[in-house]
């Protein structure tokens, strides 16, 4: 039997991480056996991608394609290396972040092409597309605040808020119109009555 692939997504701080461990619980108390990864990385030549990809550095400044190709070469290793073997496998894969983060950061927040992101996109993932996507709805300032507490920032962390707010927008406006893959939660509630949400969704979306 083939595995679930579960992906959320949000901006930084909406409770990605938090809500995965509990999700994981809940399908691993249903007999299902769960893998848990992050993108960028979780092979190693995508965790390096991932170093090079959060590093702030003094000597170069990355730039937008080259920030674009790296996502998606991180994302062509882990796709083709470990998802899609785990889930003929009959893993259930839940993954932190995905290809919509793609659409959200370089599509909103760097404000790149999105006909050159989905010709990438075409190559890399073909038709390829996870089984439910839960998108943890946190306002840009409540999700920062929450994030800010752990000290140095990474190359996303020192964006201005309008980058942020790009970045909303644009996860706002592809869930609108994938209503059918994409779950919206409300990430402001408690921990516990977020994951209530994301088991409802699984539940009436999925066959667990
Ligand atoms: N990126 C990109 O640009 N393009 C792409 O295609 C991809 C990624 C795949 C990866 O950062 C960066 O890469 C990301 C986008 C970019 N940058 N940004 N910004 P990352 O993996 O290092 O970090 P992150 O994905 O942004 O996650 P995060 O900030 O670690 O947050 P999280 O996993 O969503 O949240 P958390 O760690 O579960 O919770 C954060 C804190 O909030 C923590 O103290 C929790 O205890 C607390 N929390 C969690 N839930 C709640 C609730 N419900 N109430 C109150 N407090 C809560």
């Amino acid at each position: 039997m083939k595995g679930f692939f579960i992906t959320f997504e949000g901006g930084e701080g909406a409770g990605k991480s938090t809500q995965i461990e509990k999700t994981k619980s809940y399908l691993e108390s249903k007999g299902r056996k769960v893998i848990t990864i992050r993108e960028p990385g979780s092979t190693p030549i995508a965790e390096d991608i991932r170093n090079l990809l959060k590093s702030v550095r003094s000597d170069d400044r990355m730039c937008d394609t080259a920030e674009l190709l790296l996502m998606y070469a991180a994302r062509a290793q882990l796709v083709n290396t470990l998802i899609k073997p785990k889930l003929e496998e009959g893993f259930d894969i839940l993954c932190d972040r995905h290809d919509l983060s793609t659409i959200a950061y370089q599509g909103g927040g760097r404000m790149m092409n999105m006909e050159d992101i989905n010709a990438i996109r075409n190559v890399v993932l073909k038709s390829f597309r996870p089984d439910l996507t839960v998108l943890i709805d946190v306002p840009p300032k409540v999700g920062m605040a929450r994030a800010r507490n752990r000290g140095e920032l990474d190359r996303f962390e020192i964006s201005n808020a309008d980058f942020f707010e790009r970045v909303d927008k644009a996860y706002h406006d592809y869930a609108k119109n994938h209503p059918e893959t994409v779950a919206v939660v409300d990430g402001t509630l408690s921990v516990q009555e977020v994951s209530e949400q994301i088991i409802k969704n699984i539940q009436e979306r999925l066959d667990v």
